[in-house]
């Protein structure tokens, strides 16, 4: 039976290693804040007391923490990934990281003899407790196989995209896609309400017609109870449109409606909003 590690049980990490082992996967965790690990432990994990302790017990490792500093850190940092690293191991991150980041990693566990995965996901808080992500994978294709029941039991789809950086800027399009959408939509909400309107009205007009989706729906439910606990922190929002610019500025490609959606989040985020949902940006639009 393959041993698995994950490091990192922020809100997607913690959903996601549970899911490996209620699947029956023989899991062992390990988090930067230890009192993380117990829900887990509860749960039938075992737990580590260094990401290279967890490396070195697993076949396969995964992880999942805020951003490219953290990753960085994890992999290169004391006691990190690094150091647990062997011939024929492999490592996932599933952080959401821009493509030199994980380009850096992927040298670096190679260098050690191992192999690499990037493997993002797409979805948020409640379709990682159900199981219902969608996992953006590139890199080592040998080791993307052999992933393959660890990513069933955390995904309902998973995708092999190709070599390193095809998985981190494919996540990227999709979260500056789905930002943008939320700052047009917030913005759309306060012009509602500065007009007089309804915004109940404009939900059931948005969710009847061609632009209906879910995450209007559900969002604009939670917005009407001004209720903004994180599925998907903001300032992780705000971290992925700066990430996508950034892909843009490399490839010169013009991105100014990404630009503005990032100025409101920028806002948003100088409002001390960086733990509430994206969602919350509602509030820079409102103010
Ligand atoms: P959370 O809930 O903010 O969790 C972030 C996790 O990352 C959490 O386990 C943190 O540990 C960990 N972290 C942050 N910085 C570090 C460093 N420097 N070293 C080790 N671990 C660290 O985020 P989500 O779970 O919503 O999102 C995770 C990723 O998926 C992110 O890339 C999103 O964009 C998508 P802590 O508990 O604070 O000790």
């Amino acid at each position: 039976m393959q041993k698995l590690g994950f490091l990192g049980l922020g809100i997607m990490g913690s959903a996601m290693a549970r899911n490996l082992v209620d699947a029956g996967h023989d899991v062992t965790v390990w988090n930067r804040s230890s009192a993380k690990c117990d829900p887990l432990v509860k749960a039938g994990a075992r737990q580590a007391d260094t990401p290279a302790a967890v490396v070195s017990a697993s076949d396969i490792t995964f992880a999942c923490v805020s951003d490219p500093e953290a990753s960085s850190e994890l992999c290169f940092g004391p006691d990190g990934v690094l150091e647990g690293m062997e011939k024929g191991k492999g490592y996932v991150d599933m952080s959401t990281i821009d493509l030199e980041t994980s380009q850096i990693i992927e040298e670096a566990v190679i260098g050690e003899g191992g192999r690499y995965l990037e493997a993002p996901v797409s979805g948020s808080k409640t379709p990682a407790i159900n199981g219902n992500l969608i996992i953006l994978a590139a890199g080592e294709r040998s080791l993307y196989e052999e992933a393959l029941p660890a990513f069933d039991a955390m995904g309902k789809m998973s995708l092999y995209l190709g070599d390193v950086g095809s998985g981190a800027a494919m996540k990227l399009v999709v979260n500056m896609i789905m930002g943008t959408m939320m700052a047009a939509f917030t913005e759309g909400m306060s012009l509602a309400e500065k007009a007089g309107l309804s915004t109940q009205d404009l939900l059931a007009i948005l969710d009847a017609g061609a632009i209906s989706n879910p995450m209007f729906r559900v969002k604009g439910a939670l917005m009407q109870d001004d209720e903004f606990s994180p599925a998907f922190p903001l300032k992780h929002a705000q971290k992925d449109i700066r990430l996508a610019l950034l892909l843009g500025d490399l490839l010169g490609h013009g991105m100014p409606t990404t630009a503005a959606a990032n100025e409101v989040f920028k806002r948003a985020r100088s409002m001390g909003l960086d733990d509430n949902d994206f969602s919350a940006v509602f509030k820079a639009s409102q103010s």
